[in-house]
């Protein structure tokens, strides 16, 4: 749909440069253009990524962010923020420390406020304690759902990619939230207009209990159920097959990630929830054929402790991926994209 419009335009400006009665003017402008059209059409095309992540009791978390910072230097891809759904204190400073280490400190990120899902984490108050970041001891980071509104309102229209590797709870809060000083639009019809795809680590297909969906199922209802539009499932299923993390072992011993994997479970391999989700980003606009196959469309329901069904329905919403021969190469491409991150600045 993006390339359409954009080609769409770029035939329009060309248009009205060969209307132009100064045609010397007229043929620098073309020829500016020219020069420019790659770098616009790229920009035009970019993945805007918000990730929402409970970073703290797992570390494929972790190792998803390393994974997004990895495509994002392979281009074509940009991150617009990410929010944290976990209760605990030290993880948005931790994610801020990992997010440094890849060379992009800036990044903004809020946290849910109140009421949150909380555990004990293995790595998350040394890595906040230990490595450069902004957040630690700040008591002004912003509140997720406030922080998704100002950053939808502000891209263009069907344009942002989200990723949920957690708890759903802050995109619970987003589609609850009303009006405000961003946008005059309630939270459902901001996300309608936003955003283009919603990829989410939750669930087992086709039925299940898994844990982002049951820590906080209620929430996890209520976005399945409000949801605007198509949702992308990766289950239970694929990541517990997906072991990386051991390779780590030849990264540098001063990197965050490498001591987050060590605090965790001395650098032996971990399922990897998290990080498919993340492959899914690159592989959208391909139907999600490269490395799996998809389900039929459909329809994913919560019940009151958490099991998630999955029906088959023609309009439906809801997309699974389906473990397939060429899924088994995963494990090696996120232990490659997970080392490749960490060696973006020097630790
Ligand atoms: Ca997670």
């Amino acid at each position: 749909m993006l390339k359409r419009i954009e080609m769409i335009s770029v035939y329009n400006c060309i248009c009205f440069l060969l209307r132009l009665k100064s045609v010397k003017f007229g043929m620098c402008l073309l020829l500016l253009a020219l020069t420019f059209l790659p770098s616009l059409l790229q920009a035009g095309n970019l993945n805007r990524i918000i990730l929402d992540t409970d970073i703290s009791s797992d570390v494929d978390d972790a190792g998803a962010v390393a994974v997004l910072h990895a495509l994002v230097e392979q281009g074509g891809n940009e991150i617009l923020g990410m929010m944290v759904s976990s209760g605990d204190p030290w993880s948005g400073p931790c994610l801020d420390a990992l997010n440094t280490s890849f060379g992009r400190p800036d990044i903004p990120i809020g946290e849910i406020k109140g009421q949150a899902v909380s555990h004990v984490s293995k790595y998350t108050q040394y890595i906040a304690q230990h490595y450069p970041n902004d957040l630690l001891g700040r008591q002004d980071i912003p509140e997720a759902f406030k922080l998704y509104r100002k950053l939808l309102a502000e891209q263009p229209d069907d344009s942002v990619t989200v990723v949920s590797i957690g708890y759903l709870s802050n995109l619970s809060l987003l589609l609850k939230s009303g009006p405000d000083e961003f946008s005059p639009l309630d939270g459902v019809t901001l996300v309608k207009q936003k955003v283009a795809q919603f990829i989410c680590m939750g669930g087992q297909f086709p039925t299940g209990r898994e844990w982002n969906i049951y820590q906080d199922a209620q929430s996890a209802d209520y976005v399945l159920t409000h949801w605007p539009s198509p949702i992308v499932f990766s289950g239970f299923e694929i990541g517990k097959k997906v072991m990386t993390g051991k390779a780590l072992r030849n990264a540098s011993q001063n990197h965050p990630l490498y001591k987050a994997y060590e605090l965790y479970n001395n650098l032996e391999n971990r399922q990897s929830w998290d990080q498919t989700a993340i492959l899914v980003i690159d592989n959208f606009e391909e139907g999600l054929s490269k490395y799996w196959d998809i389900s039929p469309k459909g329809m994913v329901r919560i019940d009151q402790n958490g099991s998630n069904v999955w029906t088959r329905k023609k309009d439906g919403l809801h997309n699974y991926m389906i473990w397939n021969k060429q899924t088994n190469q995963i494990a090696n491409i996120i232990n490659e994209l997970m080392l490749r991150a960490t060696s973006i600045s020097k630790y």
